[in-house]
């Protein structure tokens, strides 16, 4: 790449991938005067965004910097699913030209980076990383729903195997991010960072859903003696436990470490049980309803399920505990209503007064500001005679002075 982002005119730049990553990337880079296109296979991304994208892979040809920010998911069978990376760095590879910047910000395990991206990159455009071409890792660390951190003020870490990839890289994120850009001459130490945040996250839960389940055995309130166990200002980061893991993020990048380790002849156990107990959440919090049910002496369930997103306020679905927990709900011969205002293509119903008239039991998955603030007394009236809060969102006091039964996850 020549040295066009020392001049007054900034380097074009193409964005591959405009999801909850690429689109914020994409926005910031054009604010910030960069000649920037977005390029996504979804003719439905192409007509909202319009303007600065296109499904036209040719921009490529003029790009001197690509940013590669397409989903990594996982397979059925939770194995890391590179195919929408392979296909992304074979178009990119197609057009690949001396000089040119390419960026990697998805999620991929040890290794991947050298082994999918670059080898491809190399071997379909006979250039050289590093000597032809340019290559960096810089995992993305958006937050989504999160007012306070966003693409611009989120600090990065950057890695690359040569000091030229390095440089440019780094120019590159410095000049657009306004935070701190920590740069590792080692990709996959960079590409470990990421995994690892997020199982750390992961294993977290894991432990305090274990807790909840242990301690509502000893009626003790687990998220009384986290709030109280934060009280010490080190060696301490609460984590609070709930109806499962969602996301296209916690529940997903620990099988790319897992996947590393059984490449490598490790069997990561400890992040094989996080996932196991976070998986078993849902299945413990329908439990719980039905011990309920039993105490109560009800009859004939009908249960309204509030909340189908992975967090609160998001419309984002991946991975969500409400899709198991539905199932496992129908399973138990409930009658079942499911209602999010932020998911409308999951709702059985399109409202709450829907989703409330005639059922006897609630089960809160998302604890969307819509729902923190229910009228308990409402519910009562409306013939609510148990709630299940799988976020530990509403006051237990509040729900049992109305005449509910108030079961919380552990609370
Ligand atoms: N959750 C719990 N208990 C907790 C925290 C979260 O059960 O104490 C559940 C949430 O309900 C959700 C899932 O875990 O279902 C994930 O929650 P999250 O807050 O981690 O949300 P994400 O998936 O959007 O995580 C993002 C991640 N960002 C990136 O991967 C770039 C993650 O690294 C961040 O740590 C996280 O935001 C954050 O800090 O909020």
């Amino acid at each position: 790449m020549s040295s066009k982002q020392h001049d007054a005119v900034k380097p074009s730049v193409c964005v591959v991938g405009l999801g909850y990553v690429g689109l914020p990337l994409l926005q910031l880079l054009l604010r910030d005067g960069y000649h920037a296109t977005g390029l996504d296979t979804n003719p439905r991304v192409i007509e909202k965004i319009q303007e600065p994208a296109t499904s036209s892979s040719s921009i490529l040809k003029t790009s001197d910097i690509v940013i590669l920010c397409v989903p990594t998911p996982v397979t059925d069978d939770k194995r890391p699913d590179y195919e929408p990376l392979i296909s992304a760095v074979n178009t990119v590879a197609k057009y690949l030209h001396k000089g040119q910047l390419i960026v990697l910000e998805s999620t991929v395990n040890p290794g991947a980076s050298e082994q999918i991206v670059i080898e491809t990159l190399e071997k379909v455009s006979g250039l050289k990383a590093g000597a032809d071409f340019y290559f960096a890792y810089c995992p993305e660390r958006i937050n989504p729903g999160d007012d306070k951190w966003n693409v611009e003020n989120i600090p990065r870490v950057l890695g690359a195997n040569d000091s030229t990839s390095l440089k440019l890289a780094g120019e590159l994120y410095k000049n657009l991010i306004k935070a701190n850009i920590t740069e590792i001459s080692n990709i996959k130490e960079v590409e470990a960072v990421k995994v690892v945040e997020n199982a750390f996250r992961d294993i977290n839960i894991a432990f305090v859903n274990e807790l909840a389940m242990s301690f509502a055995k000893l009626d003790i309130n687990v998220k009384n003696v986290i709030d109280a166990a934060a009280t010490k200002p080190f060696g301490f980061i609460p984590h609070y436990p709930g109806v499962g893991v969602g996301g296209h993020c916690i529940p997903v990048d620990p099988y790319y470490l897992i996947e590393s380790g059984e490449k490598s002849g490790f069997d990561h156990r400890f992040l094989k049980l996080a996932r196991q107990i976070n998986d078993e959440m849902p299945k413990y919090t329908l439990d719980q309803l039905k011990s309920a049910v039993a105490a109560l002496d009800i009859e004939s369930v009908d249960a309204c399920l509030l909340g189908v997103a992975y967090k609160a306020n998001v419309s984002d679905y991946r991975e969500s505990p409400a899709f198991p927990l539905i199932e496992a709900t129908k399973a138990a011969g409930y009658n079942l209503r499911v209602y999010d205002p932020h998911v409308p293509e999951y709702s059985t119903v399109s409202s709450l007064d829907e989703a409330l008239s005639g059922a006897n039991c609630l089960l809160i998955v998302t604890d969307h500001d819509e729902f923190k603030s229910l009228d308990i007394k409402g519910l009562a009236n409306r013939g609510i005679k148990i709630i299940v809060d799988g976020r530990n969102c509403l006051a237990r006091s509040e729900v049992e002075s109305a005449g509910i039964k108030y079961v919380g996850i552990g609370t």
